[in-house]
């Protein structure tokens, strides 16, 4: 919180923590129910997350944009089976407009703080700004993907050559005739790597573990396709029906890590079909099941390879300097310029990574996410009462659109918002045991399962070995084990109004 710093008078009923996917769909549905007392807190300057941010050359999302897009706000006309990111941010930024959201949108406010007051029901929401904001709930959808990680590896800082992350990519730079260093093989470098690849002198791409990568079904939209859609909605939910069932049923494998060794056996395969050179083919095929980590599709990636320009560099990396980068076995490779590959800061912790978030009795988040992360259907946390989060702890995905979990979370949230309304109570609290009982459940669902018998570390995976990242059942699970909620599972507490100014403590009821 800014020392201070004025505090708005006037709470809002809803506050929004990103202005991604997940911040606009709530902020959509807030205004659906005819509430308009809420606003988004952006710390950049636009809408759109991800889309936003990543603009890297070939990138595109892995999920199909007729899934990955709002189920209420169907496009009849995406052009690419897996659209680029600049139609799906224009696709954001269309959206944004055509429900009226900009207005609520308060950009440059990145938030440094959120601390609960139990004795008014109140959340104080701090920012960079120096603007503290008031609200009732909290709603905090800023992704878990969007810290660049920078590898720590030694004289990355000395490096006199153009060194930047996938995620902040600079388009001023001109890799034509360079000799590049790409870091990293996962879902981003297998995306930009093939794209930059025939432009560089030399590409020199860093694998530190082999990617399980599967033939992408791309393939255009013709002009009928898209008439067809606008015509006919219903053929376009079909379709989309239809895709969301495929996706689903790529599932089955992950649970049942023999079905995930034949599906293996293909995606082996398909290396050795787009690597000329055996050996080469070996070092780009993983050691661990299929599934442990993200599946990545690509029908470029391999064939890149067998580029002259371009080496697969597997020995550890040394040390980088001024103009070079040196492996394990001392051989050094020129270098003009580095791009990091590198992925995400994926922590727990990650949503209040650069700020403390204090709930009832002043427990501080962090700290009880230190080792274990753990929530309520990757919506709530116990002992944080109406703190709100999108694709929390448990709520990612690796097969399918994580839309259609955001679109599920949302309806849940504001199913409990009318709960709270409906009890007249100032703020709800997910009961401890109910909580616990989830989450016992929960880890017993990933046992047996490719990604804990796959092989493989991954970030799905926290210190203890347990996962928090992922659903570990299908999604319509989720959708329908969230459609309800169970008023029960809370606890309910009201201010009074004489409690309201002086701090007594907030009666409670079950
Ligand atoms: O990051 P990643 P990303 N030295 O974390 C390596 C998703 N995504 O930006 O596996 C050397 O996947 C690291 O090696 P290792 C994507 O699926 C979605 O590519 O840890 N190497 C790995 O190879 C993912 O979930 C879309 O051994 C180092 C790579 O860097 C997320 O976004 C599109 C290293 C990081 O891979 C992030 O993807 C693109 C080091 N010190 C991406 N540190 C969609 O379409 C890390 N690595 C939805």
């Amino acid at each position: 919180m800014t020392a201070q710093a004025p505090v708005s008078t006037k709470p809002y009923d809803v506050i929004i923590l990103g202005a991604g996917f997940g911040g606009l769909c709530m902020a959509i549905k807030l205004r659906e129910q005819g509430n308009d007392n809420f606003i988004i807190l952006e710390k950049a300057g636009e809408v759109g997350g991800t889309w936003r941010d990543n603009s890297y050359p070939g990138c595109a999302c892995d999920v199909q944009s007729h899934m990955y897009s709002f189920s209420f706000e169907g496009k009849h006309d995406w052009t690419k089976r897996y659209a680029p990111w600049h139609e799906i941010q224009d696709y954001i930024l269309k959206t944004t407009e055509k429900y009226g959201i900009r207005p609520f949108c308060r950009f440059h406010q990145e938030v440094t703080a959120a601390h609960f007051d139990e004795s008014n029901g109140l959340w104080t929401i701090g920012t960079t700004s120096g603007e503290n904001y008031l609200c009732r709930h909290f709603v905090m959808a800023s992704g878990p993907l969007h810290v660049p990680q920078i590898p720590n590896i030694k004289g990355l800082d000395t490096f006199k050559g153009k060194l930047f992350h996938s995620a902040q990519w600079d388009h001023s730079y001109d890799l034509k005739g360079k000799n590049v260093v790409s870091i990293g093989t996962g879902g981003s470098a297998i995306q930009y790597c093939p794209e930059i690849a025939p432009d560089v002198k030399q590409l020199y791409v860093f694998q530190r573990t082999p990617a399980w990568v599967i033939p992408r079904d791309e393939r255009q939209y013709s002009g009928l396709t898209k008439a067809v859609f606008k015509q006919f909605p219903l053929l376009r939910q079909a379709y989309r029906a239809r895709l969301y069932w495929t996706n689903e049923s790529r599932v089955w494998p992950l649970f049942n890590p023999p079905i995930a060794k034949v599906v293996q056996k293909l995606a082996e395969g398909f290396i050795r079909f787009q690597v000329k050179d055996p050996a080469l083919a070996k070092k780009l095929t993983p050691d661990y099941t299929i599934g442990c980590k993200r599946i990545l599709i690509s029908n470029k990636y391999f064939p890149m390879f067998n580029r002259k320009n371009v080496e697969l560099v597997t020995d550890g990396i040394k040390e980088v300097r001024e103009h070079s980068i040196v492996t394990a076995d001392g051989k050094e490779r020129p270098a003009d310029c580095i791009i990091l590959g590198t992925g995400f800061i994926v922590d727990p912790r990650i949503y209040m990574r650069n700020f403390p978030v204090t709930g009832l009795g002043g427990r501080d988040l962090r700290e009880d996410w230190k080792d274990h992360s753990e929530a309520y259907y990757g919506v709530t946390v116990s002992g944080y009462p109406n703190l709100w989060q999108l694709v929390g702890p448990n709520a990612g995905l690796g097969h399918n659109s994580i839309i259609f979990m955001i679109e599920a979370q949302v309806d849940y949230i504001l199913k409990c918002l009318d709960n709270l309304k409906a009890k007249g109570a100032d703020y709800m609290d997910v009961k401890p045991d109910v909580q616990r009982k989830f989450n016992d459940e929960l880890q017993q669902c990933f046992k047996n399962t490719v990604w804990t018998q796959g092989g493989c570390a991954s970030w799905y995976q926290q210190a203890d070995g347990q996962n928090f990242a992922l659903w570990p059942k299908s999604t319509w699970r989720f959708w329908l084990e969230t459609r309800q909620t169970k008023a029960s599972d809370y606890q309910y507490s009201y201010v009074t109004a004489s409690t309201g100014k002086t701090g007594k403590k907030a009666k409670s009821t079950a």
